[in-house]
């Protein structure tokens, strides 16, 4: 397997994804076919199930965006199951320590670097044995920096061996610095992502956002985040909705 979403990250250059909470397959499937890097499907918040994570991967599968799966907490068998199914990278939520740092990683990785269990069922199907020699180097090991605890041990997080990159929750983030949601503005969000990037900066790791707006993350693109979701599949339905409610004159 080749992870190209994660290549560019390393090389810097700057990489659009989209976010899917929805279990519609047509829906992924179409969005896959837009031109994002990669596309992530959300089991901490968004809509879907794990049985329908097995349909909604493959609806991918034919496309150049790399499947990314948010899983629903930092846990062996949940990250387990989303790489069998076929997922590229997985995001981890709420990592508050090195320690779960390391947990994570070790997770996404077979032995000797780390304690998956072998049964890469889709991985077979689509790679054959090659599979197996490539997924440690190609799975992307992605770790959510989003609370006070997190930011704290931010540096210690980043330079955890096999994590390939942060990814920062911004609404999460503004609740463990006390904020309301939302405010991206406040001194104290502004410093804790910088404290971030210049953690990832001096590790070597990736640094990716969760684009609060499509305006949002196309400024963040700019500003050298590797990957930033420029939207959600629910977002873009309901933005489309009203642009062309609003070109019809209105309802
Ligand atoms: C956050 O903003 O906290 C997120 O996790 C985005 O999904
Ligand atoms: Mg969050």
């Amino acid at each position: 397997m080749q992870n190209i979403s994660l290549k560019k990250w390393k090389s810097g250059t700057a990489s659009p994804g989209a976010w899917i909470c929805l279990s519609e397959v047509h829906t992924a499937e179409m969005l896959a076919r837009m031109g994002f890097d990669w596309l992530c499907f959300d089991l901490q918040h968004g809509l879907i199930s794990e049985a329908q994570l097995q349909t909604l991967i493959p609806a991918i599968s034919g496309t150049d965006a790399t499947p990314i799966v948010r899983v629903v907490s930092n846990d062996a068998g949940q990250i387990g199951r989303a790489l069998d199914a076929g997922a590229h990278g997985i995001i981890v939520p709420m990592v508050n320590s090195a320690e779960e740092a390391r947990r994570a990683a070790s997770a996404c990785r077979y032995p000797m670097e780390g304690t998956r269990s072998c049964g890469p069922l889709r991985g077979f199907m689509l790679d054959g044995p090659d599979y197996l020699r490539s997924a440690n180097a190609e799975v992307a090991c992605i770790v959510m920096i989003e609370t006070s605890e997190g930011l704290e041990q931010v540096e210690a997080i980043a330079a955890t061996p096999g994590v390939d990159a942060i990814f920062i929750g911004p609404m999460d983030l503004c609740f463990g610095l006390g904020l309301v949601p939302g405010d991206f503005g406040a001194p104290a969000f502004v410093a804790a992502i910088a404290r971030i990037r210049a953690a990832c900066a001096a590790a070597g790791k990736a640094v990716g956002l969760f684009g609060y707006s499509p305006e949002l993350a196309g400024q963040a693109l700019k500003d050298g985040f590797n990957f930033v979701s420029v939207g959600t599949d629910l977002g873009f339905l309901r933005q489309g909705t009203a642009s062309a409610i609003a070109a019809a004159g209105g309802l």
